[in-house]
C-alpha cells in the first residue's frame, strides 16, 4: 500500500514548506511539489493540515511491575493510545531488580513488547553493580542497539543508584557510546522525610509532595550533573519538574557541559493543589515523582523549554487504575507512582505551546520528536518528513479541537490528569510505517505491528549525544 499525502505543509524542527509527501514500503520516498500518485495509491487530501514527523516518547513504562503491582497500560494498549494522540514511537525501560541480570531482564522486556503496535526501544536501567554489570552494557550497546542507561537516584530499598554505581555505570557508558540518564531526587531524603510525615500522622496523598520538596531533585541533579562533568560524559535528565533542576542544567549548559533535560507534559500544565483534593482517589491518582510542584515551577519549566534549556517533552506514561492506588489508602509512600499522558502530550503542548505563543510550530516538531531522535541516535530514520525516513507522520489539524476525558481516551486507565482540559490541534491521521494507523477518531492499531528498534551507540570521537 502505497500513500500520497496531497497538499499540507510539512513541518520539521529545521523547516517549513507546503509539499506533497509519498509514502511506500514504510519509508517516506518523495517530499515535493505536485507529486503524481502512482496507479494504486490512496491519496489523503492535507490542504489545511501540518505534516509533522510522528511523535517520539522517550519515557514510559508500559506494564511496569513496581510498587507491588503491575502498571494497568501494557505495550499494544499503551502504543495504540499513542496513536491517537499523534506519537509513532516510544523508549520505554527495563528495570532490573537488584542483583538481576541486565541480559535476562532485557529478554523479559523484550517479549513483552512484542504485543506494541508501535516502534518502540529501550533505556536499560543499571540498579546494582558487579563485574557482570559491566560486561552486559557492552551487550547490550553492541549487541541489542541499547544506547542510553538509567539511574534511579530515588526508590531506596528498591532500584536506586547510590553515587558508586552512578560512579561506575557513568564511567561504562562514556567508554561504550552510551547516554547516562537520571531520575534526579535524593532517595536518602525522601525515605527520610517519608518516615518522618507518617510518624507524625500524615497518611494521605498530601504527604506525597512534602515527602518530595524541590530541593530534593535539585540536589540530585547538581550531584549527577557534577559526576557527569568529572567523568566526561553526557547526561540526560529525565522528568525534570523543578525550577532547582533547571537552574543547575542552566548552569551546567552554560559552562559547556553536554546536560539534556526532559519535561513532562503533565508539570508543564498542572500544580501541587491536586494534592489537596478532598476527593482521596483524585488526590491519589495524582501521586507519580517527582511531584506536581507550586506554579512557579511550571512557569519556569516553559521558560526552560522555550530556552532551549529543556531539549525534550515526554509523558512518564505509567498507569495504574483505582484499586491499585488504593494500596497506599492508610499510607501514602505505598501508592504506587505514575500518572497517564501519551495520547495528550502533543495536543496539550500544541495548545499551550503553541497556541499560547510560547513554541512555534518548528520547535513543537523539535521538542516533541526530532529532539529526542537525535539524542537516542534515531534521527533521521525518525523525527523528520524526509526521503528515506520512516513514514512514521502525523497529519495535525491545527483547527481541531476536543475536551480530553477518561470517559473517551484510549488509555488504559481509569483517570486522566488532563480531565476536562480543552485542546485546540488534534491529529486528524497518524501513520505508522506508512500504514494508516489513526484516521479521523478511527483507531486501527495492530497488535505486534511494533518494531524493536535498535539506537547505535555514539561515536566519542566525532561528537557524543545529540546537537539538540
Ligand atoms: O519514576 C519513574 O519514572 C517510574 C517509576 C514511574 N513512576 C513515576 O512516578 N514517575
Ligand atoms: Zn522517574
Ligand atoms: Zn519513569
Amino acid at each position: 500500500m502505497s500513500i500520497l499525502i496531497r497538499g499540507g505543509t510539512v513541518v520539521n524542527a529545521d523547516h517549513m514548506v507546503r509539499a506533497d509527501v509519498y509514502c511506500a514500503d514504510g519509508a517516506v520516498r518523495a517530499v515535493g511539489d505536485a507529486i503524481e500518485a502512482p496507479s494504486g495509491a490512496r491519496v489523503i487530501e492535507a490542504d489545511g493540515l501540518l505534516v509533522m514527523p510522528g511523535g517520539i516518547d522517550p519515557h514510559t513504562h508500559m506494564e511496569l511491575p513496581f510498587m507491588g503491582t503491575v502498571a494497568s497500560e501494557d505495550f499494544f494498549t499503551g502504543t495504540a493510545a499513542g496513536f491517537a494522540g499523534g506519537t509513532t514511537s516510544i523508549i520505554d525501560f527495563v528495570i532490573p531488580g537488584p542483583q538481576q541480570n541486565l541480559m535476562d531482564a532485557y529478554r523479559t522486556w523484550r517479549g513483552w513488547a512484542e504485543k506494541a503496535a508501535g516502534d518502540y526501544g529501550f533505556h536499560v536501567a543499571v540498579t546494582w553493580w558487579d563485574e557482570t554489570v559491566h560486561a552486559d552494557m557492552a551487550r547490550l550497546v553492541h549487541e541489542e542497539g541499547v544506547n542510553s542507561f538509567k539511574h534511579f537516584m530515588a526508590y531506596k530499598n528498591a532500584i536506586m543508584a547510590t553515587d558508586d554505581i552512578l560512579y561506575q555505570s557513568f564511567a561504562r557508558a562514556l567508554e561504550l557510546g552510551a547516554m547516562p540518564t537520571v531520575h534526579a531526587e535524593n532517595g536518602e531524603l525522601v525515605f527520610q522525610l517519608q518516615q518522618a510525615l507518617v510518624a507524625q500522622g500524615v497518611t494521605g496523598p498530601e504527604g506525597h509532595p512534602r515527602s518530595r520538596p524541590p530541593a530534593v531533585e535539585g540536589e540530585a541533579a547538581q550531584r549527577a550533573i557534577r559526576f557527569a562533568e568529572v567523568l566526561g560524559v553526557p547526561l540526560y535528565l529525565v522528568h525534570v519538574s523543578t525550577r532547582d533542576a533547571l537552574e543547575a542544567i542552566t548552569q551546567a549548559r552554560s559552562r559547556g557541559q553536554r546536560v539534556y533535560g526532559e519535561v513532562l507534559a503533565g508539570h508543564l500544565l498542572l500544580d501541587d493543589s491536586v494534592y489537596l483534593n478532598p476527593d482521596w482517589e483524585t488526590a491519589a491518582a495524582h501521586v507519580m515523582s517527582p511531584p506536581f510542584r507550586p506554579a512557579e515551577h511550571r512557569d519556569a519549566l516553559w521558560r526552560g523549554l522555550q530556552s532551549g534549556n529543556l531539549q525534550t517533552t515526554a509523558t512518564d506514561h505509567c498507569c495504574f487504575c483505582a484499586p491499585q492506588k488504593a494500596m497506599g489508602r492508610d499510607d501514602f509512600t505505598r501508592i504506587p507512582n505514575g500518572t497517564a499522558g501519551i495520547e495528550d502530550r502533543m495536543a496539550v503542548l500544541w495548545t499551550h505551546g503553541v497556541g499560547s505563543g510560547r513554541l512555534t510550530a518548528q520547535e513543537f516538531v523539535a521538542v516533541t520528536s526530532a529532539n529526542a531522535a537525535k539524542l537516542f541516535n534515531l534521527y533521521p530514520r525518525k523525527g523528520r518528513v524526509a526521503e528515506g525516513a520512516d513514514a512514521d507522520i502525523v497529519l495535525w489539524d491545527p483547527a481541531a479541537s476536543k475536551t480530553i476525558s477518561v470517559a473517551t481516551h484510549h488509555q488504559n486507565v481509569d483517570f486522566n490528569i488532563f480531565e476536562g482540559m480543552t485542546v485546540t490541534g488534534l491529529p486528524a491521521y497518524t501513520l505508522s510505517q506508512g500504514k494508516v494507523v489513526y484516521a479521523q477518531g478511527q483507531l486501527d492499531a495492530v497488535r505486534g505491528a511494533g518494531r524493536y528498534i535498535k539506537r547505535p551507540a555514539f561515536n566519542r570521537n566525532i561528537g557524543f549525544g545529540g546537537q539538540a
